[in-house]
């Protein structure tokens, strides 16, 4: 059941009452390994869920369009304290809806409709909001593409530096989605120096294992830095943005009033809660831990004959093109999900498949972390995962009942954060 207890909505709407039940049953009895979903605990739903919804407050604390303020200025000015802290930022912005805003908002910031922007490619582990041709970052700005190698599945920084100087950009974005490995921050601020460009750091997959010491930090090299809270940071859907106090009016005019109306501040709130938990130094013990199982289930993985872009990983993710085990990434996710073990398909670099139908799966260990499960488990969810697609392949709906079955039994033994049984 869901903690805390859904007593008055069960009441007031039993329908939906019940679809919030069973979403809280399916999320405590699957395997959940999508990369950018997690956990938050009791504290961020209890923060998230409260009258702080009733609340308007377009503008910035001292500065609102509406009255009646004690309260919301402080709460957005502990956000902003403990964001700052965590990060050791000299600025934050804590009112962007989400990843998407929260990109955007630079663009706004720094850039006219036109100008070229310089970011990782999507197809090879970038952002729709990367200047990808379907984004509005693609059609109103002029988008050029750096992305990994063939052979390596890695970034090469000499060749970002040639399409820097070739195009000379007024923004470099580094980071992305499906990056499993490190982000040379000190290198793009080198290039992005070179060009005279700002630099803007994505790290919205990254934020936990950055605050928890796992991952290292663009802070100090990157002008600004983007993130959503809820991936490994582990707080509310929402979104940040910090930057060097020499941008900081840049970033919240555009923001307020260049993108938004009045901050969610029940978000705000949760993203209090969830900077406060990861200040803690068992924060740094869950990041930690996400990385060493991220590498665990790679080294099964590989074990079982999985071919890993760039062969492995340094964070908590791990791209896996399947085109060698005969399957392609969404039969294979659907499968998977059968088999309780949820995670994305997903394009690999040079996919010669279509998006909506790529060769490869996505996968990251945050949410499998903050269950309790450890380097001793990844063993068996490698099993689990070449069992389930062995029996997608053989159509053997009975094998995948049967690892969901498996799956389900382990996690009896691991809490889940919002729920009580
Ligand atoms: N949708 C997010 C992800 O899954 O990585 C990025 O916006």
């Amino acid at each position: 059941m869901h903690e805390p207890k859904l007593t008055h909505l069960a009441q007031a709407d039993p329908a939906l009452a019940a679809l919030i039940e069973g979403e809280t049953q399916r999320q405590h009895d699957k395997l959940r390994m999508i990369a950018s979903e997690n956990y938050v605990s009791t504290a961020v739903l209890e923060a998230s869920g409260t009258v702080l919804n009733n609340k308007y407050s377009e503008g910035y604390a001292g500065k609102r369009y509406y009255e009646g303020q004690q309260f919301i200025d402080q709460i957005e000015t502990l956000a902003i304290d403990r964001a700052k802290a965590l990060f050791g930022t000299e600025h934050a912005n804590v009112q962007t809806y989400s990843g998407s805003p929260a990109n955007l908002a630079i663009y706004l910031a720094f850039l006219q409709p036109g100008d070229t922007v310089m970011t990782m490619s999507l197809a090879h582990g970038g952002h729709l909001t990367h200047g990808s041709p379907v984004s509005i970052t693609g059609k109103w700005f002029r988008p050029v593409h750096y992305g990994v190698e063939r052979e390596t599945g890695r970034v090469d920084m000499s060749k970002v530096r040639e399409l820097a100087l070739a195009e000379r950009p007024k923004l470099i974005i580094c980071g992305g989605t499906a990056i499993p490995r490190t982000v040379d921050f000190p290198a793009f601020a080198e290039i992005a120096q070179e060009v005279g460009a700002i630099l803007m750091a994505d790290i919205a997959h990254i934020a936990g294992l950055i605050a928890g010491g796992a991952h290292p930090s663009p802070v100090g090299f990157a002008d600004v830095i983007t993130t959503t809270t809820h991936k490994t940071l582990r707080g509310p859907r929402g979104a940040m943005i910090m930057a060097k106090a020499e941008h900081a009016t840049a970033v919240d005019k555009a923001v307020f009033p260049g993108l938004q109306g009045g901050p969610h501040n029940h978000t705000t709130a949760g993203i209090a809660v969830a900077l406060h938990e990861a200040s803690q130094a068992s924060f740094k013990d869950y990041a930690h831990q996400i990385v060493a199982n991220a590498k665990a289930l790679a080294t099964a993985l590989n074990e079982l004959g999985f071919d890993l872009v760039s062969g492995g990983t340094d964070n908590h993710l791990i791209l896996a093109d399947l085109t060698g085990k005969g399957i392609g990434g969404k039969p294979a996710a659907k499968a998977l999900d059968v088999a309780g073990i949820e995670l994305n398909f997903n394009g690999v670099p040079f996919d010669t498949r279509r998006p909506l139908d790529p060769s490869g799966i996505r996968l990251g260990t945050a949410a499998l972390t903050t269950r309790g499960l450890t380097e001793q488990h990844m063993p068996q969810v490698a099993a689990w995962m070449d069992q389930a697609i062995n029996a997608a392949i053989k159509e053997d709906t009975a094998a995948l009942d049967r690892v969901s079955g498996e799956v389900k039994e382990l996690l009896q033994g691991f809490p889940m954060p919002g729920y009580t049984s």
